[in-house]
């Protein structure tokens, strides 16, 4: 994959040294982008060994709104351990619920974000389409001196997402956020990566999807995020019936952590080998196949039903995380 040399060589080249919050130091630069067409391969790192299994199992954990590091522990995914249990600041937080806790992270945003409305008990016409869309009367109260009424409901994002790519593939608003300003204080870490857009083409049956990350760890998070990016989008493909082609891939702050820099050095003298495929098992229903919309396989997949075919790499290398 000679994209992510070229994104590391140029932080290199054009990136300057930032202070943060870890107290390592890192070469920052402002605004990246990568693009891979998933037709000629999977865009896993070959210039280490890239811990498939354990992104994978990230993923598959995010799919089912997981907050908690041992389920990821679990699922194959050991990284989420030191963010849970190590951060002074996390493990001060009022609203981290004991150990292995890491808040409404991710998955819960993709799957449950929680919505509220505050309408005028009056305007009937409102409450009635509130209820119709889902939400439950919460409380009757007042704001104000008027009275008004509180909805609620778990919004689930990635499930609407898949419904409209089902529906309405045209449609261009079919994306899911992990940004929730109500919540943000209540997590171990605000989301990193947090805009995906799915962008279905009817005419072409191709699937793309665009990802933002706000603040991306080149030596460590970038292989990952690039992983579980291309193997949501194969398996919303899977289950919706689309072929998965375009996989654009934004940072905003793109860093190398001073201690990942001879990792990374070592890595630019090796030359990349071609792109593995991913293999999704036949487990999952493909709908070009059957036909059938079976949504519920987002929350039915497991780590195993991936697997990378011809993944040919260079020798394993790897770095401490800085929390
Ligand atoms: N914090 C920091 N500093 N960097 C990140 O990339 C990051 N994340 C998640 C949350 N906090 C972060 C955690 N994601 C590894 C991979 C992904 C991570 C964190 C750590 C990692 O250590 N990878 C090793 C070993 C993996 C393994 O064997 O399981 C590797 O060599 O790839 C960004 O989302």
């Amino acid at each position: 994959m000679k994209q992510y040399l070229d994104l590391v060589q140029t932080i290199l080249d054009t990136g300057a040294w930032q202070e943060n919050r870890t107290g390592i130091r890192t070469l920052s630069m402002p605004g990246a982008s990568l693009r891979f067409d998933l037709q000629k391969g999977f865009p896993a790192v070959t210039t280490k060994k890239l811990a498939f299994k354990s992104a994978v199992g990230e993923m598959v954990g995010f799919l089912r709104a997981s907050r908690s590091a041992a389920e990821f522990r679990d699922l194959g995914c050991k990284v989420w351990d030191q963010n849970a249990n190590e951060n002074s600041q996390w493990l001060a937080n009022p609203y981290r619920e004991g150990a292995d806790d890491l808040g409404p992270v991710y998955g819960v945003q993709w799957r449950q974000w929680p919505a509220y409305k505050m309408l005028d008990a009056g305007r009937g016409d409102q409450v009635a389409d509130a209820l119709s869309r889902g939400y439950a009367k919460v409380a009757d109260l007042e704001e104000g001196g008027r009275p008004k009424v509180l909805l609620y409901k778990a919004v689930d994002q990635l499930r609407q997402c898949l419904d409209t790519i089902h529906e309405r593939p045209g449609d261009r608003r079919i994306l899911f956020h992990g940004w929730n300003w109500a919540q943000i204080e209540e997590m171990a870490l605000p989301p990193c990566h947090l805009l995906y857009q799915f962008l279905p083409n009817a005419t072409t049956r191709e699937i793309s999807l665009c990802l933002y990350i706000r603040s991306n760890d080149v030596g460590l998070g970038t292989p990952f995020n690039l992983t579980e990016g291309a193997a949501l989008l194969h398996l919303v493909g899977r289950l919706t019936g689309y072929t998965p082609r375009w996989f654009s891939y934004f940072i905003g702050d793109a860093h190398i952590y001073e201690n990942h820099l001879p990792m990374l050095r070592e890595q630019l003298t090796r030359e990349p080998y071609e792109a593995p495929r991913l293999v999704l098992s036949d487990r999952i229903p493909d709908f070009a196949v059957t036909g059938r919309y079976e949504p519920e396989w987002l929350e039915k997949v497991e780590p195993s039903d991936f697997s990378l075919s011809g993944y040919r790499h260079h020798a394993p290398l790897t770095a401490a995380m800085a929390v």
